[in-house]
């Protein structure tokens, strides 16, 4: 658990020990977080409602004799509206020194534009603003009268900003400007101003976040379909009026971040962000089959060569096995695991690739002297409970359609999970009809189990600190002033430049290859 000691600073809490502060001051900061947390205005933890965004009038219907039917770029704005829009923006300009606005003054220009605040760094990109600092009023004006002509639908606008030039999707690192114009002045995210070295985790969590959900073909770029049948620019709104980052738990939750990079630290022990089989195989106290751990190391659900050459996956990576881990019911993760079992990638699970699975269960069970069924039986139970459509041939398909995919997954890799199945299904009958409310997703409780447990290790003490204070001194000097709750910086502090761009873990060449 040497994560804490240095992950602690980075954890927004106000009543971390050690800051100097007396008993009595803890507890009465105690009673103000405890009053703050009652209030109306924050939504239960984890429970997302995703707003649809305000309609945008109707276009006028098209005056030709056969009207046009088909908008890959939505569709398309009247030109008085267009102009209209353009004045607004002059108007914007003409308010700051040389009519040219910094990265500071893309609010208002993101607000003259009718766009969501967060718009505001991909619309300096757009404009080229990252090159020079700062953008005339002329090239922006230009480059958002393009937009306008060009894209009709705010898909199609926030490919438009982010995307290389001459290209039409969304790749990886496209995202990044974005994301630090959020980290640099997210309300939610101001206690993590000062460690920029942590900037990049969040950053690449995010992305791989956004990767995982939109990405629904697995190619690596996200095209403007893609993000329109996704949640994902509804949540960039959301960005504006939620000053509690953590409740958004779909792509920007700090916390979420928090586990998943806790996670991943007590596996990676020589901190080089790279971690083997080995390493992987102590997650969740070697739940996980070895059969498992390797196929996750094959290339069937990972980026870039690297792990075939090396045997080694990246923190990116390990973002992607998380989540599909500890939710076995989302399309992602079903695919995720399919591509896992799926041993000789024809398409379909076979009998013969669930046997090669259940027979390490098997010894398993029996080293735990518990008894495990033959697999005659369990195959009977599993083609039950997923009721293929062709007999003995399990598709994609069948595992989607079946709403059972984790049971049907955690059966034939993860022997603690499988357990936990068998245990439950004596009580589910009942449980089930009494579930209220929005539920979580598995992620959602996941990652709020564990970030409270992690909270209350650190409220434990620290007892493994001195060990690691001198390995971790740049970190922690940094970071010190982040433990005084009064050393948080104030909300709405004046908006900075983008931070410079890195390219963070992402290999260049090959990486753009979807996975084989
Ligand atoms: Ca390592
Ligand atoms: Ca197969």
């Amino acid at each position: 658990m040497a994560v804490l000691p240095a992950l602690s600073k980075l954890r927004p809490d106000p009543l971390s020990p050690g800051d100097g502060l007396s008993g009595s001051a803890h507890a009465l900061l105690r009673c103000l977080c405890a009053l703050a947390s009652l209030m109306p205005a924050q939504l239960p933890r984890g429970v997302l409602q995703v707003q649809t965004r305000k309609e945008e009038p109707l276009p006028p219907a098209a005056s030709l004799s056969i009207p046009t039917f088909y908008f890959p770029r939505g569709r398309p704005q009247d030109a008085v509206n267009v102009d209209a829009t353009i004045a607004k923006i002059e108007r914007t300009f003409a308010q700051f020194p040389h009519e040219r606005a910094t990265m500071g003054d893309m609010g208002r220009v993101a607000k003259a534009c009718g766009c969501p605040l967060y718009w505001k760094g991909p619309l300096f990109c757009g404009a080229g603003g990252e090159r020079t600092g700062s953008v005339s009023v002329h090239k922006f004006v230009a480059m958002w009268r393009k937009v306008l002509q060009s894209c009709h639908d705010d898909a199609a606008k926030f490919v438009h900003l982010l995307m290389s030039p001459g290209g039409n999707s969304l790749a990886q690192e496209d995202f990044i400007p974005f994301l630090q114009d959020v980290v640099n002045t997210h309300p939610g995210l101001a206690f993590l101003k000062e460690a920029s070295e942590f900037h990049s985790r969040y950053i690449t969590t995010v992305i791989q976040r956004i990767f995982y959900t939109v990405n629904r073909s697995w190619s690596g770029r996200i095209t403007c379909a893609e993000l329109r049948r996704s949640t994902f620019l509804q949540n960039v709104a959301l960005l504006e009026d939620e000053v509690d980052i953590n409740q958004l738990t779909e792509f920007f939750s700090y916390e979420h971040f928090y586990v998943i990079y806790c996670k991943f630290w007590e596996l990676d022990t020589d901190h080089d962000l790279l971690i083997d089989a080995q390493d992987l195989a102590r997650h969740n106290d070697h739940a996980i089959s070895t059969k498992m751990i390797e196929r996750v190391f094959s290339g069937a659900v990972t980026r870039g060569k690297k792990v075939q050459k090396e045997g080694k996956i990246s923190y990116a990576d390990f973002v992607w096995f998380l989540i599909s881990e500890e939710d076995k019911k989302t399309p992602t993760s079903i695919e995720y695991w399919f591509r896992c079992m799926d041993l000789d990638g024809d398409g379909v699970l076979s009998m013969f690739e669930l046997e090669y699975f259940y027979e390490e269960q098997c010894r398993r069970l029996d080293s735990m002297a518990v008894e495990a069924l033959p697999f005659e039986d369990c195959l009977c139970q599993m083609l039950d409970l997923v009721k293929p459509q062709s007999e003995g041939r399990i598709t994609l398909h069948d595992l989607k359609r079946c709403k059972l995919a984790n049971v049907f997954f955690d059966t034939f890799f993860n022997i603690e999970k499988y357990l936990d199945h068998e245990q439950r299904e004596q009580i589910s009958l009942f449980r089930e009809s009494e579930s209220e409310g929005p539920e979580l997703s598995d992620w959602e409780r996941y990652a709020a189990e564990e970030y409270d447990i992690l909270v209350a290790e650190e409220a434990m003490g620290e007892p493994w600190e001195d060990g690691y204070e001198a390995e971790l001194s740049p970190v922690d000097q940094k970071l010190s002033a982040l433990r005084s709750p009064l050393a948080q910086r104030p909300f709405f502090e004046v908006p900075t430049g983008l931070g410079a761009v890195e390219l963070y873990e992402y290999e260049r060449g090959g990486d753009d290859l979807p996975p084989s």
